[in-house]
């Protein structure tokens, strides 16, 4: 933690010049226009909040502190025999903007292990949730109930806590959050799906690797590999989209990371956002139920894409808000299930699919991206190693984005970031503003 703690505050030290400059010389100039579609239209494209971690090009995708992905898979440490960069490696380098050595992210497992304990209370709220509860409903009551055990949050009723302190409690329950969530999650998993029997969690593991293990579906070494996959490329994705943003505003009033986490974890619960990973399978899956037995083609699956748009439902897994290209997740995903599992069936369809909805889109002729997004793979990438309980993807999905928020969380805290408060008008302000 010492080391994390160093790495942090010297980076600081070194942005400090041009966050004062920024706003002392800076902060009259204008950054752009706001259009009354802007204003109505969800805000989409107003440059209007800082976000370290990470940086998204609409056509290259997410860089995490200016890395691709690619560059993060190519460059980030790996647990022995594996290709992926581990996500907790993706954590450092979010948090530090350095890849970490070997050493230190065997240092920084070991830290997660010890802190990775949920509490007897934390078991018994959530072993006593009606096994019909949503697993991400679950997820979000788990992290409220571990609230009680923030430093930051103990800190500041101390009354002693100091602004310039902030940082350090909220690294403190970041990283905790971080340990403790893979648990939490694998718990929730075997609770609903595997009657309540547990796998215990193995401290000579990774982070991601030993989250794999609890959740218990496949011996094969590739299921731990498509895990650490899932969790490095969801890690984040700049802080407009609706869980990073959550996170950022609640934590905005000083709320600490769990009540934040656990509202940007309610968000990604949306269909519209991270659900749509259970949403895209789920169509696959009924796709491939209709086709009975036939072998897809492009002409059956336009077909498809053309009835689900006529019954007025979007096609989960494609169209993004920012993205203006494949997503490069995307792109990582299908080579990974090109070089391992190509004959599986809903590989089949997904790649029949990536031929056959963007041309339907695109015909819409009001689509912007009519490219596939993430969340058009992970789910059949998971289903393969026989993890097919398609209500349980997005808390996957919250289990890496857990990652990108709370670094975000803990360099809002650095910067001093103020408390969120954007105007909002009414129509008739609005009307008779455009007169
Ligand atoms: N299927 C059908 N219609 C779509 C569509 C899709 N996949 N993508 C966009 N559209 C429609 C929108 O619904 C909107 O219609 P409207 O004007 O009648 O309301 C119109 O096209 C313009 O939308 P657009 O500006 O391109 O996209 P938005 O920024 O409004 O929305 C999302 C972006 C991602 C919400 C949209 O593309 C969508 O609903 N996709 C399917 C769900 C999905 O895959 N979500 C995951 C996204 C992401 F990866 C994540 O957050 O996890």
């Amino acid at each position: 933690v010492d080391t994390l703690k160093h790495k942090i505050q010297g980076l600081a030290e070194k942005k400090a010049p041009q966050l004062t400059a920024l706003r002392k010389e800076h902060g009259g100039k204008v950054l752009g226009e706001t259009t009354v579609g802007q204003c109505i239209g969800g805000m989409r494209g107003i440059t209007c909040m800082i976000s370290e971690t990470s940086l998204l090009d609409p056509m290259e995708g997410i860089r995490y502190r200016g890395r691709t992905l690619q560059d993060c898979m190519d460059q980030l440490p790996k647990a022995p025999g594996s290709k992926i960069g581990l996500p907790e490696a993706s954590f450092w380098l979010l948090l530090t903007d350095e890849i970490p050595s070997d050493a230190e992210v065997k240092a920084l497992n070991e830290e997660l292990h010890k802190r990775s304990a949920l509490p007897e209370s934390v078991v018994k709220t959530i072993d006593s949730l009606p096994k019909d509860t949503h697993p991400m409903t679950q997820l979000s009551i788990g992290l409220l109930a571990l609230q009680p055990t923030s430093e930051f949050g103990k800190a500041y009723r101390s009354g002693t806590l100091k602004k310039n302190e902030y940082w350090v409690y909220t690294l403190e329950d970041a990283l905790s959050l971080v340990a403790k969530v893979p648990i939490l999650a694998a718990r929730i998993f075997r609770n609903v799906f595997m009657e309540g029997k547990h796998i215990p969690s193995d401290p000579s593991m990774d982070w991601a690797g030993n989250y794999a293990q609890m959740l218990g579906v496949s011996d094969d070494a590739l299921f731990k590999d498509v895990t650490r996959m899932y969790l490095m490329l969801h890690a984040d994705h700049e802080a407009g989209n609706v869980s990073a943003h959550t996170t950022h505003l609640v934590g905005s009033a000083l709320s600490d990371p769990y009540y934040s986490y656990a509202a940007g974890v309610c968000g990604l619960a949306g269909p519209l956002h991270g659900l749509a990973n259970q949403e895209c399978l789920r169509w696959l899956k009924n796709t491939r139920q209709e086709l009975g037995g036939k072998e897809p083609t492009v002409e059956v699956l336009t077909q498809f894409a053309k009835d689900t748009l006529a019954s007025g439902k979007v096609i989960p897994g494609f169209g993004h808000g920012v993205l203006r290209n494949t997503d490069p997740r995307y792109v990582i995903q299908r080579q990974f299930a090109q070089d391992n599992f190509p004959n599986d069936p809903l590989v089949k369809l997904a790649e029949v699919c990536f031929q056959a909805i963007p041309p339907v889109l695109e015909a819409t002729g009001k689509v912007k991206n009519p490219w596939p997004n993430v969340d058009a793979l992970s789910g059949t990438c998971m289903q393969y190693f026989g993890l097919d309980q398609e209500d349980y993807y997005t808390v996957i999905f919250a289990v890496s984005r857990a990652l990108g928020c709370t670094s975000n969380l803990v360099w809002s805290r650095m910067m001093g970031l103020p408390i969120e408060r954007p105007k909002s008008v009414t129509l008739d302000w609005l009307s008779t503003k455009v007169k």
